[in-house]
């Protein structure tokens, strides 16, 4: 199963972000994506270097439905 990942800068619970209902994926267009790797399998290693300002931030794999099974966490920057 493949998976991707998005760093999206947001003061809402990791568990809140809105949902494109149609696409049963966390609709990018609703919130601020500050990073991103395209889809790769599982198994596999990458690396993503992204400067974040101070702030709150939920990391996801927005393939569709995986959000909604629980890929997300939430971390802070100081
Ligand atoms: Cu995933």
């Amino acid at each position: 199963m493949v998976h991707n990942f998005r760093v999206i800068r947001t003061d809402l619970a990791p568990d809140a972000l809105p949902l494109d209902d149609s696409s049963f994926q966390v609709d990018e267009a609703q919130v601020e994506v500050v990073g991103s790797l395209s889809e790769f399998p599982a198994g596999e290693t990458q690396q993503l270097s992204v400067e974040l300002a101070s702030d709150s931030y939920v990391l996801i794999c927005n393939v569709p439905t995986h959000y909604q099974a629980g890929m997300s966490t939430a971390f802070t920057v100081e």
